[in-house]
């Protein structure tokens, strides 16, 4: 990139002018619709145009910079031939547009310090509006306020559960996402997620930052929105110690509000794999709310050291597949090494006890990034992290095992990244692969935290980029923010309420080339534009496998808005 010259200034003017306000905006610049750190990275794609050079136009149309594009050749998972704009040398703040030599230009953006505080708060804003057992009032939610959604009170146990009577008094929680079940090992990634994200930037969320009901009471709000999902597992917790699955009706429901959907949730399934993600969760809790609320904290650690006792004598009692009869999510899973590590590691951070020790002691180095549901595959990670963090009673050489291998991956996604076109560490996209590309993007913010290697947080800076329009189908990925964003997504409460936007702060599942729900689309008159990888994504109510919202894929979006909070000062 060049600062403006007197020889651009002059090919602007025998072009007639085209960087005039009055040019048309185009899909085929894509940028972070939000906009750019001051002295952080600054860069957009261009798709599939003849441009070869952009100029950067202030809000009183000045050209205030200009660069050449870059080609990176075509990128396989989306068809198009990709160019990069690089403007990181602006480092003034203001509202901006991307013009481009052949009459293109890009909707406005801004430069600033502090972009991301709205997103910051409206991304873990969401879990309150999800409450179930309590209205959500109009003073926390404005418009999106609603009447209470489920009591879950003496609800029926189903024999999945190894118990053929009996009721169980569930209430609070989150709705897992655009279906109202509540599930033991998606509470786990998100809520152990975002435990992580306080532990490492407890200044992120502090009290009265959320306007919850607990604001003001003298605790994060981080943990006030933790713990209302936490006193919900706990519940889910058996006398042995072992835990179960999910709560759910049967079937998924209609599009229809939560205090309108019916009231007959079962208790369901009873497994290992839950009953780490209570043991993990739980022995982070324990630790994190210790100093603002000893017996709670007590709770939940004799909860985490029962479940994990539960697991070790019951390793292999898995919830494979639904049981007949029930269709609702089955986040079915049988290799429960990733959670005997995840837990075993909280465990060890929170008592020191070598018991826990020997299960993670041969596996320190061994951090991995098995690219596709979180939940399943890689909630170790958040293990790995608070390995490497303050409370962690590793040693200095058992910390540096571990940082060695999140250096390694680290690396390996660098490379990654540098050899895709669009420039993310990402080229692979299923169901909810937005997650992905947000696990990826704290991959790269620990890689920073621990090598201060400043490519790594330019990595994190341009992989969050994408989420926020610079991808394949020009969108921001998130409800209400950027100036394309989601409008239709799959969310029973967002089509019932009768309001036009969706709830904001949302991540929506992304780009899904395995296209699940073609029929279902096909049906309402809707079809995916491409089914290329990049490309398989539909702004429909019907597409529940490229626009739901989950719990799941919002919590990676809290961890990396605290992370950025916490670097403002060196972007
Ligand atoms: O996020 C889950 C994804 O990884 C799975 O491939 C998919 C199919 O099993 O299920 C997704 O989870 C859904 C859950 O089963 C029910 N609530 C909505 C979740 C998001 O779509």
């Amino acid at each position: 990139m060049k600062n403006t010259s007197s020889i651009f200034l002059a090919l602007i003017f025998l072009m007639g002018c085209q960087f005039g306000p009055d040019r048309k905006n185009t899909q085929s610049i894509r940028l972070n619709q939000i906009g750019y750190f001051v002295n952080g990275v600054k860069k957009f794609v261009v798709a599939d145009s003849d441009a070869s050079s952009f100029a950067i136009i202030s809000a009183a149309s000045d050209t205030v910079c200009s660069g050449t594009l870059e080609n990176k050749g075509t990128w396989d998972q989306s068809g198009e031939q990709v160019s990069i704009g690089d403007f990181t040398e602006l480092n003034a703040p203001g509202t901006f547009k991307i013009a481009l030599d052949n009459g293109e230009a890009s909707y406005d953006f801004v430069i600033g310090d502090n972009i991301y505080e709205d997103l910051k708060v409206a991304a873990l804003k969401t879990y309150y509006l999800h409450r179930i057992s309590m209205p959500i009032e109009e003073q926390y939610a404005g418009i999106y306020h609603r009447p209470m959604g489920h009591e879950d009170m003496a609800r029926p146990f189903h024999p999945s559960t190894g118990k053929t009577e009996g009721t169980l008094d569930t209430p609070g929680g989150w709705y897992d996402a655009g279906d109202y079940g509540k599930y033991m090992i998606n509470a786990g990634i998100a809520t152990g997620m975002m435990l992580a994200a306080y532990e490492k930037y407890p200044e992120a969320y502090p009290d009265n930052s959320l306007n919850i009901p607990e604001s003001g009471n003298g605790v994060p709000d981080i943990l006030d929105e933790m713990r209302y999902e936490i006193e919900w597992m706990l519940t889910m917790q058996d006398e042995d110690g072992g835990v179960f699955v999910k709560v759910t009706t049967l079937n998924f429901g209609g599009m229809v509000m939560p205090h309108e959907a019916p009231e007959d949730r079962y208790v369901i399934g009873k497994s290992t794999i839950a009953s780490l993600n209570l043991a993990a969760v739980c022995a982070m809790a324990a630790r994190l709310f210790e100093p603002h609320d000893q017996k709670f904290a007590m709770t939940c650690l004799e909860a985490a050291i029962n479940a994990w006792g539960w697991a070790m004598k019951h390793p292999e009692v898995y919830y494979a597949k639904n049981p007949e009869g029930v269709f609702t999510g089955a986040y079915n899973d049988t290799i429960p090494d990733e959670e005997f590590f995840w837990a075993a590691a909280e465990l060890f951070v929170s008592t020191t006890e070598p018991e826990y020790f020997e299960t993670i002691q041969l596996k320190l180095g061994n951090i991995t990034f098995r690219l596709e549901e979180n939940w399943r595959n890689y909630c170790d990670n958040i293990g790995y992290y608070s390995l490497l963090g303050n409370s962690s009673p590793l040693d200095q050489g058992q910390k540096q095992q571990v940082a060695d291998g999140l250096l390694s991956l680290a690396k390996g996604l660098a490379d990654k990244h540098k050899s895709i076109p669009y420039q993310i560490p990402v080229d692979h996209f299923v169901w909810g692969s937005n997650s992905d590309v947000l696990d990826a993007a704290i991959i790269f913010a620990n890689a920073y935290e621990w090598s201060s290697d400043k490519q790594y947080l330019d990595m994190a800076v341009e992989t969050f980029d994408y989420l926020m329009g610079k991808n394949a189908v020009g969108y921001s990925f998130v409800t209400g923010f950027g100036s394309h964003r989601p409008m239709h997504i799959h969310h029973r409460p967002s089509e019932a309420d009768g309001i036009e936007a969706p709830y904001p702060g949302f991540v929506v599942g992304g780009p899904n080339f395995r296209l699940q729900d073609k029929g279902p689309l096909e049906q309402a008159g809707f079809a995916y534009a491409s089914d290329l990888p990049a490309k398989a994504y539909i702004d429909a109510l019907p597409s529940f496998a490229s626009n739901e919202i989950c719990i799941n894929w919002n919590a990676p979006a809290v961890y990396m808005l605290a992370f950025f909070d916490a670097k403002r000062q060196e972007l």
